[in-house]
């Protein structure tokens, strides 16, 4: 059945910050497959796996020096064996992170081509003069300064739109793609059941952007070729595997979305939109940590759940390795009632809705953001280069301003080990853990969760089972009520034989629902508070589901 993955809703896994089993202080494979029961407990039936493969160790995997070695700081070859075996035993499906816009500088090909001008992968690789002694263009990295690296080898510059070791391949070579094409029907052969595809919407960059005429440079996203290249891996191995895909799509509109993510199967199964990511940005991007504006969220959401309806397919997150938190960021942790109350409400908001849910590991416990003391805490190469930038050079944010919105805003945040159990580094690794663990692991744990029917753990478990038993929740058109309203998330879901009513409260007061979202007699599904409460208002963070 080739469209399973609409059915099928997915558990991401950072190994590294997963489950350390020999004492390094790192996530392993190993890990992951002695959590494989706790991972299909929870009703999944997907793993994605952040990159497992040989890298350079700058930007947590995606920088990429050999796609068919495992790190040796994750394990071998022999434990990804027994991981993908051990899933399969268990009908979990594993779902590979292909990091394919660029490669490490480590990279074979890379050291080919920077060799010189005329060898024969100089073409690999996107290579400029410079342009009056300068930077071809004015790009930048997403990770800060220019987007281009000079090489002292050839006098040139190379692009790189994350950080300098992480060079883009050029995918208007053929071979370059071929390359690719290759290695991914390589691991499929080997039984992984599809690709997370890591800023595929950059592949197919337009010539004007990356030209060497010291413009400002231009959007490297949504190229039409990208669409191109696309069709061309579909036909030339997606088409050829029972599998899911999906791209991660900054930058992409609804109208390119339905493209990319079309039900005709011509390109991707679903993307990863950011709109609804973006919402909390301003002025310095995500480091400007701006208060949530409910309605446009929600004006967000509603675009992309209405705009697909019947021609693509969503993906539904909130937290991921590159977000925050979400409990910190859109809901409350300020106790434990409203931790988990909000965590609940986020959950059954996003859960309800039409698409793929991805669960990021440590969301189905309600962990929380972690509380950074200073920069020298940040593992990530975003956040380091951003204080560099934006504090140490530009003075445009003061430290303090820079390490609040690292807290609330950091990759980080995702980054600090899974909480396991209340005990020593949160049962996560009996060495020195990589990154600090949260203290807050005592009350927030796997095991603490495990036997409590309220916890967070029980409710995204009931959430899925729901999503199993109401074919209305797969197929539903959607309803956005109260659009303007600060407080209440309120929507409805129709198949034409039921209703689905949905209403959550993103506050910590008691808000009131107009008739059109209030709630008549429909069977309760689920809710976040003891008792049902009052058909026409929602008390803080309170969340309820209805099926009519
Ligand atoms: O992220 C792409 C991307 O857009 C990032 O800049 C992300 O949006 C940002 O970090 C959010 O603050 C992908 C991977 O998910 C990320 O982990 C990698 O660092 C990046 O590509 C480069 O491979």
């Amino acid at each position: 059945m080739r469209d399973w993955f609409k059915n099928a809703v997915v558990y991401q896994v950072y190994p590294k910050s997963f489950q350390d089993t020999d004492g390094d202080g790192l996530g392993d494979l190993r890990g992951v497959t002695q959590h494989l029961d706790y991972i299909r407990d929870l009703g999944v039936d997907v793993i994605w796996l952040n990159p497992v493969y040989k890298n350079s160790g700058v930007d947590g995997g995606y920088d990429i020096s050999d796609y068919r070695e495992i790190a040796p700081e994750l394990g071998t070859m022999a434990d990804f064996d027994e991981l993908l075996a051990q899933a399969h035993a268990r009908g979990l499906r594993i779902v590979m992170d292909l990091v394919v816009n660029h490669t490490s500088t480590e990279h074979r090909w890379f050291q080919e081509s920077r060799a010189s001008r005329d060898n024969d992968k100089r073409s690999f690789y996107v290579w400029r003069a410079p342009h009056e002694g300068k930077e071809p263009n004015g790009l930048r990295s997403a990770f800060s300064g220019s987007a281009w690296q000079k090489d002292e080898t050839t006098g040139e510059y190379y692009l790189h739109m994350f950080a300098r070791e992480q060079a883009d391949l050029n995918w208007h070579e053929p071979r370059v793609r071929e390359g690719v094409y290759d290695m991914m029907r390589w691991w499929l052969d080997k039984g992984v059941d599809g690709f997370r595809m890591d800023v595929i919407t950059m592949i197919g960059k337009p010539e004007e952007t990356i030209a060497a005429d010291g413009g400002p440079g231009g959007d490297v996203c949504n190229g039409e070729k990208t669409h191109e290249y696309l069709r061309e891996m579909n036909r030339e191995v997606l088409s050829r595997y029972d599998i899911m895909t999906v791209g991660e799509a900054a930058g992409t509109s609804t109208e390119q979305a339905i493209r990319y993510a079309s039900l005709d199967g011509s390109e991707l199964n679903m993307i990863f939109q950011f709109e609804h990511m973006e919402v909390d940005a301003g002025a310095h991007g995500k480091w400007s940590d701006e208060p949530l504006d409910l309605p446009r969220l929600k004006a967000v959401l509603a675009r992309w759940q209405t705009a697909l309806h019947g021609r693509a397919w969503n993906s539904l997150y909130w937290d991921n390795h590159d977000q925050p938190r979400v409990v910190s960021r859109f809901g409350c942790d300020a106790d434990e009632t409203c931790r988990m109350r909000s965590a609940k409400m986020l959950a059954a908001c996003l859960h309800m809705m039409q698409g793929t849910p991805y669960i990021y590991q440590g969301e189905e416990l309600g962990m929380t953001n972690y509380p950074f003391a200073d920069i020298s805490e940040s593992r990530d190469v975003e956040a380091v280069n951003a204080w560099q930038e934006l504090v140490e050079e530009r003075g445009e944010l003061t430290g303090e301003q820079m390490m609040r919105a690292i807290r609330r805003k950091g990759r980080d945040n995702a980054r600090t080990p899974m909480q396991w159990t209340a005990g020593k580094n949160a049962g996560f690794t009996n060495g020195e853990p990589w990154m600090p663990v949260n203290p807050n692991h005592d009350r927030i744990n796997a095991e603490a969760e495990e036997g409590d029917p309220g916890s967070v753990l029980a409710f995204y478990r009931a959430l899925i089972r729901i999503r199993r038993e109401n074919p209305v929740v797969i197929d539903g058109d959607f309803t956005l009520l109260m659009p303007e309203d600060a407080r209440v998330f309120a929507y409805t879901r129709c198949d034409g034989t039921h209703t689905l009513r949905v209403a959550c409260n993103f506050s910590g007061e008691t808000a009131k629902l107009d008739a059109e979202a209030s709630f008549h007699g429909g069977r309760l599904l689920i809710g976040n508070y003891e008792d049902a409460g009052a058909a026409d208002s929602l008390r803080p963070w309170e969340c309820r589901v209805e099926l009519e």
